[in-house]
């Protein structure tokens, strides 16, 4: 993994029905690609009911959640789920998604910069280390689903 004192960590990073609808699935990638993230997960699908509901099983009692897993399932469009992987991850990756409102997004983070609306906020990114450990188990926890690979560019200058 990463250089000495440098603490390598991995977060979960889906783009949303709204988002692939949009047409946003490469600028989210690209932002985490051109920061120096490592991809090691990938998958397009429709979730089943249950995945969701456990991935958002912290909002099962808000007015919204029915809604928002028949929008995160309903099929309309797929999510891209994603595993990222170095330094800081879960913490910069939030910070690069932006607030759950949209309204209160800065500009520069996907958030503020692609969508008004927090039922269509587009992105999901782990807001903790337990969170973004839970979140792979459910998303990606099949043998193989996570790779491990190297950049092969430690010896750059
Ligand atoms: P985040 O996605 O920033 O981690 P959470 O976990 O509080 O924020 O909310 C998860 C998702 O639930 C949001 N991304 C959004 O799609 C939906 N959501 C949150 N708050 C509301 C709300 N007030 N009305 C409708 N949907 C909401």
């Amino acid at each position: 993994h990463g250089k000495p004192g440098t603490v390598q960590e991995r977060t979960f990073i889906a783009v949303k029905p709204d988002g692939v609808q949009r047409g946003l699935v490469s600028e989210v990638i690209s932002r985490f690609e051109r920061r120096g993230y490592k991809l090691v997960g990938l998958k397009l699908l429709v979730p089943p009911t249950d995945l969701v509901k456990q991935h958002y099983a912290d909002l099962s009692s808000k007015p919204f959640f029915n809604g928002l897993v028949d929008y995160m399932t309903n099929g309309k469009a797929p999510v891209v789920g994603m595993v990222w992987e170095g330094p800081d991850v879960i913490k910069q990756g939030r910070a690069m998604v932006g607030a759950t409102n949209p309204l209160s997004a800065n500009p520069g983070t996907i958030r503020g910069d692609f969508c008004l609306s927090v039922g269509r906020n587009i992105v999901h990114g782990s807001d903790s280390a337990e969170s973004a450990q839970t979140e792979i188990g459910l998303w990606f926890g099949g043998k193989g689903e996570v790779v491990d690979w190297s950049f092969g560019n430690e010896e750059w200058v």
